[in-house]
């Protein structure tokens, strides 16, 4: 039996979880920060065959949000929800070329369950967006960690990440730094360096796991 599907959320957000203005993100210029984001979501456990490519599920108005010569976010399965999806999701024939597209969450999930017994060996599967695609899967059991870029610095959002992580957040707790830099696959910052800084914007890489 293969292992029970997995899901991971990804983010950036301020202090109040602002994630969106204006149909976009908040903030420009965070290289590194997107950097961290695109490495994570391609890295693949050393335990899986190399060929394995980790899936990203995102909702419409999120893909819509990446600019065009950027999707599908290449190196990653990219699956899109939208509700105007009549047909049934199918693997497409160069991942680097077109999205899955789904009709729900629960759609995703149930085709990417189905594609780990077929050809295309699966690996993490991440949700990267927007607010109603985070609220959907924080609702599912499993939804297990986030991995949380906490910006310190203020921006105006339009749009906030359904749920105020915070120490004492009920059903959820920080990961410490060695479990989070073991299951990401790279060293990350800590204490006083851990905050980093990119044209005056500060923020700090986190991971949170689900208390059951
Ligand atoms: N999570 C984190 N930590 N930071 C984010 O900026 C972020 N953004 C989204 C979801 N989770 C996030 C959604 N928005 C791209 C653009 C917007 C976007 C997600 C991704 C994008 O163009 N990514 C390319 C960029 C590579 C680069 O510039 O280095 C990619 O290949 O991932």
């Amino acid at each position: 039996m293969p292992p029970p599907l997995e899901l991971t959320l990804i983010l950036a957000a301020t202090r109040d979880m602002g994630i969106g203005l204006n149909g976009t993100l908040p903030w420009t210029g965070l290289k590194r920060e997107m950097a961290y984001f695109a490495r994570v979501t391609k890295r693949v456990p050393p335990s899986l065959p190399p060929t394995t490519l980790n899936a990203i599920i995102m909702g419409r108005k999120t893909w819509d949000s990446i600019p065009a010569r950027f999707r599908p976010l290449k190196g990653r399965l990219n699956v899109v929800i939208s509700r105007s999806v009549t047909a049934a999701p199918s693997y497409p024939r160069d991942a680097n070329a077109e999205p899955v597209m789904a009709s729900s969450l629960e759609q995703a999930l149930a085709f990417l369950r189905e594609q780990q017994t077929q050809t295309q060996p699966l690996g993490r599967v991440f949700v990267i967006g927007g607010a109603q695609i985070y609220g959907a899967a924080l609702g599912l059991r499993e939804t297990r960690r986030i991995l949380l870029t906490r910006v310190v610095s203020d921006f105006e959002c339009d749009v906030r990440f359904p749920l105020q992580l915070e120490e004492g957040t009920e059903g959820w707790k920080r990961a410490e730094q060695g479990e989070f830099e073991g299951w990401v696959g790279e060293k990350v910052e800590e204490g006083e360096e851990g905050e980093q800084e990119e044209n005056g914007t500060r923020y700090e890489f986190q991971m949170w796991e689900r208390v059951d």
